[in-house]
């Protein structure tokens, strides 16, 4: 060891924090600088007591400190990465208010009237991109997230490229509506982003993973950006991943104006027409088309015959009128798509079929149908359909409910006759159908152009369809 490397550690060791060995520095100092001053030794290696020269020995130069001080920050940072639960139980009593229980700690990007949503990294991350662990597909709350320095990644992360959306969706992606609900967010936001598609998807239902879609949804997905739907799978509870660029949704389309969701359908109902080369020219319309979309099973009609024997008779009445009688359960997506188009008054029991309404032309109608008990008994969900004609820019035409049904043996505004109507059947009422589609139909006819709209203008750049 020369005397200037042993001076300059000497320095280093006087600015350390411990005490015992400040005052021991002090010495060895006071005692080389007396060995220089006494020109007693020049080149021969300074004696000092062992247990300090393995101290000194452990202090690197000042250059290799701070760039393996550096290196060791990174590795401390990248160990300290926090994984939170995906699912907040803190908040299981109010999951979907404010921030959610779904990333509890994060908050969204609210501007009025616009989707509310996440960006990472973003200005709010302070750049820092998300990344998500875990496997678990019934407990979200062994599932995680984290927010990381993008030169810090956690360990064992791998880091994926492209556009990630995350969705969050209280209720499920197998349900025509509610998995649309989930979707139209996300393609709001593209909308406002040169048509950004996603290069995977990760789907989370009270913060469990899924895997899939219903085949109409994935199909309205594929229509719209054109491209198959990949969802990330996790193979290992121990690998975190994290995105170059990650999307989230968990208020479905809360906050979005009107205009914006009406833009959305806009942009699904062309796109899945094209998807279905259903070109304008070549498939004839009807000046109006009135669809009865029938179910088998739960809400279904009790006597089938009689309700198409009204909806024929008021349609014969009006000029240019074609009724047609489908059923929701063996049409495939494109004959759906292609029906819609066709349709200017749609008849239908309550249930998930009716989310095709948005896939009608623009000022459409829809006639919905209730079994017994469902007005008390079924929550605000039994009036998703009236909300979605509206945000689609249809018209709900309004409801019947049948008065006749099973009877329950508790009374009728009691929770646990739902049980017993959950399922029932729907009559029909002769004289009220028949007024009914008059009127109706009486509405459409005045309205002058039926003839084709929403050849997507209006749209926005890079989305043109
Ligand atoms: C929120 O979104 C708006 C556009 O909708 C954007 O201009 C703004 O920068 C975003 N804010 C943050 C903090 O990300
Ligand atoms: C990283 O992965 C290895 C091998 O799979 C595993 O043994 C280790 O525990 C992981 N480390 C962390 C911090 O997860
Ligand atoms: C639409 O037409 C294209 C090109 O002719 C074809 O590749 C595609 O399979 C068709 N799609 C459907 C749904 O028929
Ligand atoms: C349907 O109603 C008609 C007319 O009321 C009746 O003649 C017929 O038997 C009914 N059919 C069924 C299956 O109930
Ligand atoms: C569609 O389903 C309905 C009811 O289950 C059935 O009556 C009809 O024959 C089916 N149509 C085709 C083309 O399979
Ligand atoms: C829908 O109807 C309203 C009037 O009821 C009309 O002002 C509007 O232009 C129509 N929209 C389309 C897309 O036809
Ligand atoms: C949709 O709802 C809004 C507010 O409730 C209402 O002003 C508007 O007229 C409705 N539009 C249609 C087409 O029903
Ligand atoms: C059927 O509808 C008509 C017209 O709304 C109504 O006057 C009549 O009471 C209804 N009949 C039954 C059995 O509910
Ligand atoms: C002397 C020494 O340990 N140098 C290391 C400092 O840190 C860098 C980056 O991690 C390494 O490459 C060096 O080997």
């Amino acid at each position: 060891m020369t005397k200037r490397s042993v001076s300059r550690r000497l320095v280093t060791c006087l600015a350390s924090p411990k005490l015992s060995l400040n005052v021991l520095c002090l010495v060895v100092t006071v005692f080389v600088l007396l060995q220089i001053w006494s020109f007693h030794i020049t080149q021969q290696p300074i004696l000092l007591p062992p247990s300090l020269l393995t101290y000194l020995n452990q202090q690197k130069e000042p250059e290799q400190i701070s760039k393996n001080e550096t290196a060791y920050l990174v590795e401390k940072l990248r160990e300290s990465v926090t994984f939170l639960p995906l699912k907040d139980l803190r908040f299981s009593n109010k999951p979907l208010e404010g921030h959610t229980w779904f990333m509890s700690s994060l908050y969204d990007n609210q501007t009025k009237g616009e989707v509310q949503y996440q960006e990472f990294p973003s200005k709010s991350s302070k750049g820092r991109p998300l990344c998500l662990k875990g496997v678990d597909e019934h407990d979200g709350s062994w599932n995680y997230y984290a927010l990381a320095w993008p030169q810090a990644l956690p360990v064992n992360a791998s880091l994926q490229e492209g556009l990630t959306f995350v969705s969050y969706n209280h209720y499920d992606y197998g349900n025509m509506w509610h998995g649309l609900s989930a979707m139209v967010p996300f393609i709001a936001w593209s909308l406002r982003n040169q048509c950004e598609k996603p290069q995977r998807w990760v789907l989370y239902h009270w913060g469990e993973l899924r895997f899939g879609m219903g085949n109409w949804l994935s199909e309205i997905i594929t229509a719209t950006y054109g491209q198959n739907i990949e969802f990330l799978r996790f193979v290992d509870e121990e690998k975190p991943v994290c995105f170059k660029k990650a999307v989230v949704m968990r208020h479905n389309e809360g906050g979005m104006s009107r205009e914006r969701r009406m833009e959305v359908f806009d942009l699904i109902r062309c796109k899945a027409r094209n998807y279905c080369n259903i070109s304008l020219s070549k498939t004839s319309k009807p000046r109006i088309g009135m669809t009865l979309l029938m179910r088998t099973g739960p809400r279904s009609f009790k006597n089938e015959s009689t309700v198409i024997n009204i909806f024929k008779r008021e349609c014969k009445r009006v000029e240019g009128c074609e009724l047609k009688v489908s059923y929701s359960n063996n049409l495939t997506f494109c004959e759906q798509v292609e029906l819609m188009r066709k349709t200017n008054v749609l008849v239908s029991p309550h249930g998930a079929q009716l989310t095709n309404l948005v896939l009608m032309d623009r000022n459409s109608s829809v006639m919905e149908f209730y079994p017994k008990g469902w007005l008390k008994l079924a929550g605000v969900g039994q009036f998703v359909y009236q909300w979605g004609a509206n945000w689609s820019g249809m018209r709900h035409e309004g409801s019947w409910r049948d008065p006749v049904g099973e009877t329950c043996r508790f009374p009728d505004t009691d929770r646990r006759c739902m049980s017993v109507y959950k399922n029932g059947r729907i009559g029909y009422n002769e004289t009220y159908f028949g007024e009914w589609a008059r009127s109706v139909l009486g509405r459409v006819r005045k309205m002058e152009d039926i003839v084709e709209r929403n050849n997507g203008n209006g749209l926005l750049d890079g989305c043109m369809c």
